[in-house]
């Protein structure tokens, strides 16, 4: 029935738009309205359903089995300025004071002027051992976790070349590609090639503090296939890096009251 179709709620225009307006990108607003349609009919309560809906779209890259063991090589990589470090030194105060793992924390960076001062330093904070990688090859035991901090990802070809064989040679057990939820989803989608260079096995969405235009998350999952592991909302080393709440991500995009259910 084409009248059908073509005939649009206001309900379902108005949350078109603040799914656009929410920085979520116009391709995933389609499918996400798509579905939304099918179960809102007069009576519903359409942000209700809308806050399903998109949570169940995160849900389907959502991953809650993430194993952290003793001797494996993990790499943060992401944009210049996207909560590499700053993430990296919340993970390595959750690995020793939750789960009692000893951590080492490691860059690849030798690029950035004092980088391995700032790992250097949270590694004095958290009374953690600490070398540049190369140096740690070989004398690495093995009974250790080793958070690796990188520098910030090239947009440049040829230098990204150069980068992505450096983090081969890591041979990292888990890769976590940061992004920060000031980017726009758009500029995100354009670099999903650099992203996918990297092989992320996990995302990480950090300064959620600083917009509640959340809408690059759904772009990130959406477009890489990656699950959201850790979201994280403080400056600096200090802080959580909470566990990935799709309920939570969605009820922010709609603009709704924070649910009272755990
Ligand atoms: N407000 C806020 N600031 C953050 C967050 N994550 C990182 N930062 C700050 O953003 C800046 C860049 O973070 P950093 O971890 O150095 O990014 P990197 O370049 O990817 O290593 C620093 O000033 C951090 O303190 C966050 O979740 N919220
Ligand atoms: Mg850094």
């Amino acid at each position: 029935n084409a009248e059908a179709t073509e005939e649009i709620s206001p309900e379902i225009k108005m949350l078109h738009d603040d799914l656009l307006d929410a920085d979520i990108p116009i391709e995933i607003t389609r499918e996400l309205i798509r579905d939304i349609e099918k179960q809102y009919s007069s009576g519903t309560n359409i942000k209700e359903i809308a806050g399903e809906v998109l949570s169940e779209y995160l849900n389907r890259f959502m991953s809650f089995d993430i194993e952290f063991r003793p001797g494996m090589k993990i790499i943060f990589t992401g944009f210049s300025g996207a909560g590499k470090t700053s993430g990296l030194a919340k993970l390595a105060a959750q690995l020793v004071s939750g789960l009692g793992l000893k951590v080492t924390l490691s860059s690849l960076d030798d690029m950035k002027v004092a980088a391995y001062e700032e790992i250097g330093s949270y590694a004095d904070i958290l009374n953690l051992p600490s070398a540049m990688f190369d140096e740690l090859a070989g004398r690495q035991k093995n009974d250790s976790l080793v958070l690796i901090d990188t520098p910030p990802l090239p947009v440049d070809p040829t230098r990204r070349e150069k980068f992505l064989a450096r983090i081969n040679n890591v041979k990292p057990d888990m890769t976590f590609l940061v992004f920060s939820a000031r980017n726009r989803s758009r500029d995100l989608i354009d670099a999903v090639e650099i992203f996918k260079s990297v092989s992320p096995d996990y995302l990480i969405a950090a300064h959620l503090d600083e917009t509640a235009r959340w809408g690059s998350i759904y772009s990130m999952a959406g477009t890489l296939k990656t699950p959201l592991a850790f979201m994280t909302n403080s400056p600096g080393g200090i802080g959580e890096l909470a566990r990935a709440d799709s309920s939570e991500i969605a009820r922010t995009v709609l603009k709704m009251e924070a649910s009272n259910e755990i």
